[in-house]
């Protein structure tokens, strides 16, 4: 299947987009070309790759046969013009954001963010001169009251790792292109293309951790970055190329590709296991209080249906009695597995406080609206009557220890 057909579904796209066996020996699969270099025919032919004058692959961390097809599929999967494939998560909003700020220019970030990207905004570019200013998004006037005439980029996550919070992204991008020369960042790690597309939406970079839910079975670091032709090419030329050089490797690629295939039907299984999940803790009376998109008492409920296709298969939620019952809770787990990361076909537990968001201080923890005891789940494929045996048994184990009357309160967002 060639790119002229639009107008196939997610999951065909999925599959088959950009690849046609009978190019390849008839191989089903795409071949993975392992090569770091490319063969030049004449030297004039080497000098014009160079000078950008010819298309051709010449050397993998600037592009790679392999590469270009897992960054097709993207790009039309996020309804983007070009994808830039890299070796983390991480490196693909390093090198947008060393891309795209310059010293003297400003970035609006969400109220919470990834605690390593928490970290590059306050440890790293920061230090270089860029201004990084927070802002709940979800406030149009503290919005407004930020932009400056050196405004170069609003930078969020939505649903936000680990509290869920949501930006409402077409309200975000129609006021920041107000202003010229504002570039609005969406990291959609926790939805990914199936669930909700930010360019369609008026963002113009979505950056993913492809890691997670993507390539689905946590084998693989890797890291996308979507947006149209001129700024994909800055991003490859300065950010990947020279500024980072965190390029995908072609085998990765390939197991990101085959992760691709399955997507959907593993985001619709994802959802409807996290619901159930979701549902049997808000439901239980050891439970302070349970953050998921799909519940009715999610603040942003409205927003969340409108915005995203589904759910997603991430939870948030804090046990009454705090971290210390959080804790007990999560060494009672028998099948949801101990351990960072998201997306995978195994369920998750982690603690953001101690784990994934320590790059936080307490006190920017607190600012930033990620409790102390909060306690995160990526909800994986396994049946869910198991998954919610395992829950229920975790939960019965605090309730059978924990003092009974303490509470604690939901944090504020603000
Ligand atoms: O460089 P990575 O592929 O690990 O991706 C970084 C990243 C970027 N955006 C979001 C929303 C992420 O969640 C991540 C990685 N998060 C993992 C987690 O929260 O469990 C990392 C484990 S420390």
């Amino acid at each position: 299947m060639n790119n002229k057909h639009p107008a196939f579904g997610f999951s065909t796209r999925a599959i088959h987009h950009g690849y046609a066996p009978q190019d390849h020996h008839g191989a089903l699969v795409p071949p993975i070309y392992l090569s770091a270099t490319f063969a030049f025919p004449t030297a004039e032919y080497g000098a014009a790759c160079f000078a950008g004058e010819e298309s051709g692959h010449f050397y993998t961390r600037i592009s790679n046969p392999t590469l270009a097809l897992l960054e097709a599929r993207m790009a039309t999967l996020e309804n983007g013009e070009a994808a830039i494939a890299f070796s983390s998560g991480m490196g693909a909003i390093a090198a947008t954001f060393w891309t795209l700020l310059r010293p003297g220019d400003e970035v609006i970030v969400s109220q919470t963010v990834y605690g390593c990207t928490y970290a590059l905004l306050h440890h790293g570019i920061s230090e270089f001169g860029i201004k990084v200013r927070h802002v709940d998004l979800t406030d149009l006037a503290a919005l407004q009251a930020a932009l400056s005439p050196a405004t170069r980029m609003i930078y969020c996550e939505t649903p936000a790792n680990p509290t869920l919070q949501l930006v409402d992204i077409a309200v975000i991008a129609a006021l920041a292109h107000q202003q010229p020369n504002i570039t609005v960042v969406v990291d959609n790690t926790y939805c990914t293309p199936y669930l909700q597309r930010p360019l369609d939406l008026g963002a113009d970079v979505v950056v993913h951790s492809a890691t997670k839910y993507l390539s689905g079975h946590g084998d693989i670091t890797a890291g996308i970055a979507v947006s149209n032709q001129a700024l994909a090419h800055r991003i490859r030329l300065q950010g990947l190329k020279d500024l980072t050089g965190a390029v995908m490797s072609p085998q990765d690629a390939a197991l990101l590709m085959r992760g691709l295939k399955t997507l959907a039907l593993r985001m619709d299984r994802h959802c409807s296991n996290a619901q159930a999940v979701a549902e049997a803790l808000q439901a239980h009376p050891a439970v302070a209080w349970v953050t998921y998109p799909g519940l009715r008492s999610f603040p942003q409920y409205e927003l969340a249906a409108r915005q995203m296709r589904q759910s997603g298969g991430m939870i948030a939620f804090e046990l009454k009695g705090g971290i210390d019952t959080g804790r007990r809770f999560m060494n009672a787990l028998q099948l949801f597995t101990r351990a960072v990361s998201l997306g995978d076909a195994e369920s998750l537990a982690q603690h953001p406080a101690s784990m994934t968001h320590s790059t936080y201080t307490p006190e920017e923890r607190a600012q930033h609206g990620i409790s102390e005891g909060l306690v995160r789940l990526s909800v994986g494929l396994e049946d869910v009557a198991d998954l919610l045996a395992d829950v229920r048994q975790a939960l019965a184990q605090c309730m059978r220890i924990a003092p009974r009357h303490t509470r604690t309160a939901e944090p504020a967002l603000k």
